[in-house]
């Protein structure tokens, strides 16, 4: 029952001849009800977010009209668990907190989502207007619109109860439409029991029509795309997580391999295409980016992690006039860090699809001489990682580790790998094949830890699937607790902890002795009881073969399991493989 009586209504009622008719006139919602309904109009079946004043009982009511409500230890995780879910499914994450701080708690996994273009929305309750307003010191008192707004894509207050269909049609629309991103929805905590006409109340309600419209490219900025590439000696194609989120993976690679080109796939469009397909220049990475005359990104942008396009990593002063073909969703991309000859702006489907029909029976694929050489690079580098991989150090290194992971990612690729840290993140991403689309979620675009326990959470509740989360010890610190959640919803994820004693390493000492180095932690922490105070299943792993065991057992059973993988606490290296980013470190090394 979703409709509520006005008091006395019923009674009333009762009373009366021909009640039935007059029952239903009277009959009222309220503003719980009517975002309950609203969402599940548009298809949203689970709330991740974290309960108190003023959203308890939204929380309840919607668990008893049969949303998944997934509750967490603290908003951050509930938030990054929504953004995740959102570039999972392509519907918006859905976050729900309580005013101030637990708004706060949300918004830095708001901010993080709209840095990385996934849908979400951060629904939080707040104080009284009238008195934020005056600044008269309510409870949780805080002007959360204001201050959402700058961090945001889009916000949005809701005053009335008849508004919330609107309101929550147009938060949908704002973080799915065009470059996906976070949105902020502001509910007063007094519209939750505002009560309107049942029947005007659910027709206020709005079904969003087509959220995320396709943006079909403009033909003469396809056919200036394709005239960029026809002319290239040396074309690559760089996919990125946008390429991923789009789910036009069929089109993408009919793209591939109809031309031929040989592609980078950035860290979480890794899969997108196995791995291990014959075109992939992963394992000769810097060669391509340096040498390519023609580069296509595809939902990818020339931010800090593609060096903006230019520099050393791009050849240098050598850099000879390269060409960039750009399809993003966004006109504003093209040109943000060096000339993009052909920007082709429209959703990711439409312009690859475009592309591959204008390649036409005419296309001659790339010059042996490159992808030839290509080739020879790619094989020389992984002949290499091979040796390394086979190595067995004791205590076991990032490598060898890293090695029974790639194994067991290899014979179960509808897991769903999390991965934070520094070395942790740089070598399982380059160590860990991926084999099927949007299976690999990280750190992203910001780099931020504390993404762990919220994305796989996320990835275990809206897939069903195995999820490994790949940890370094200081970067699973900041979500840890969430394994509490992880045991009491039973969800099938393994944390392996990369425990190397510290942030990066766990070597440093004080020169002055006494407290420890700031990057230091308490050695030979055992993480795997913090997952069996909760039940679930820890395990200490100091050897390759313990962590095969642990890992496939946990796979296997579906059980909640952390792995304390214990590492060679001098392994890491500061930063990881963004020293550069960090100019001491780069000095020192
Ligand atoms: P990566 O970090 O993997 O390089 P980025 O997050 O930098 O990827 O880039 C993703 C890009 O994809 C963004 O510029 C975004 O506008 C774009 N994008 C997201 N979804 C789509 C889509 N459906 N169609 C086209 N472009 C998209
Ligand atoms: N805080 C936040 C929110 N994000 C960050 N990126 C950092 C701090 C700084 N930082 C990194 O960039 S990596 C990292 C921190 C604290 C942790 C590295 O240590 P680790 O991994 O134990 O997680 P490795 O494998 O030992 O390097």
């Amino acid at each position: 029952m979703s409709a509520v009586l006005k008091p006395g209504t019923a009674s009333t009622n009762e009373n009366q001849a021909g009640g039935e008719a007059s029952v239903n006139a009277e009959e009222t919602i309220d503003g719980f009800h009517l975002v309950i309904e609203a969402l599940k109009l548009n298809g949203i079946d689970t709330i991740f977010g974290l309960p108190g004043i003023p959203i308890t009982d939204l929380t309840r009511k919607m668990q008893a009209e049969g949303l998944r409500v997934i509750s967490f230890r603290h908003e951050q995780h509930a938030g990054n668990a929504a953004a995740a879910a959102g570039f999972l499914t392509g519907k918006p994450g859905i976050c729900l907190t309580v005013s101030a701080p637990g708004f706060l708690n949300g918004l830095t996994a708001l901010a993080n989502a709209t840095t990385n273009c996934f849908p979400m929305i951060l629904i939080s309750g707040s104080s009284e207007r009238e008195i934020v307003d005056l600044q008269q010191g309510d409870y949780e008192e805080m002007d959360q619109l204001a201050i959402a707004k700058p961090l945001c894509k889009a916000a949005y207050r809701v005053l009335h109860a008849e508004d919330i269909g609107i309101g929550i049609a147009r938060a949908i629309r704002s973080a799915v439409s065009g470059r996906p991103g976070g949105v902020y929805l502001d509910f007063p905590a007094k519209l939750f029991s505002q009560a309107v006409d049942a029947a005007a109340g659910r027709r206020s309600l709005v079904e969003v029509v087509d959220p995320a419209p396709r943006q079909i490219p403009a033909p003469d900025a396809v056919q200036r795309a394709l005239d960029v590439l026809k002319g290239a000696r040396r074309p690559l194609i760089i996919l990125g997580k946008g390429a991923a989120y789009a789910r036009a993976d069929a089109e993408i690679r009919a793209f591939i391999e109809k031309s031929g080109i040989p592609y980078l796939p950035m860290s979480m469009a890794k899969g997108l295409l196995p791995d291990t397909h014959e075109q992939s220049a992963a394992a000769t990475r810097s060669y391509v980016l340096a040498e390519a005359d023609v580069v296509v990104l595809i939902g990818a942008r020339l931010n800090w992690l593609l060096s903006h396009g230019k520099g050393k990593t791009w050849g240098g002063a050598n850099a000879f006039g390269r060409k960039f073909v750009q399809i993003d969703i966004s006109p504003i991309e093209a040109d943000s860090n060096v000339p993009i000859a052909a920007p082709l702006v429209g959703d990711i489907g439409s312009c690859v699809g475009a592309l591959v029909n204008g390649l036409g029976a005419g296309w001659a694929r790339p010059p042996a001489e490159w992808t030839a050489a290509i080739v020879e690079r790619k094989d020389k580098n992984l002949a290499k990682m091979a040796e390394t991989l086979a190595k067995n150090p004791s205590p076991m290194n990032f490598q060898s580790a890293l090695n029974v992971i790639r194994d067991v990612v290899k014979a179960n690729p509808e897991a769903i790998v999390v991965n934070e840290g520094a070395n942790t993140l740089d070598f399982a991403r380059s160590i860990v094949d991926m084999y099927e689309p949007r299976k690999r979620l990280d750190v992203g675009t910001w780099g931020i830890m504390g993404i762990g326990m919220g994305f796989a959470v996320a990835a275990a509740v809206t897939t069903g699937k195995p999820v490994i989360a790949i940890e370094g010890d200081s970067a699973f610190g900041f979500s840890g607790m969430e394994v509490e959640t992880i045991c009491r919803y039973g969800l099938p994820v393994c944390v392996i902890v990369f425990n190397n004693n510290g942030v990066y390493k766990g070597t440093d000492v004080n020169p002055r002795g006494g407290d420890v180095a700031p990057t230091v932690f308490v050695k030979g922490a055992r993480y795997d009881k913090m997952m069996e105070a909760f039940g679930g299943v820890g395990v200490n792993a100091t050897t390759p073969d313990e962590l095969r065991k642990g890992l496939t057992e946990a796979v296997a059973s579906g059980k909640p399991t952390l792995i304390n993988a214990v590492i060679d606490e001098t392994a890491g290296t500061e930063s990881g493989r963004i020293t550069s980013l960090n100019p001491t470190a780069a000095k020192k090394k």
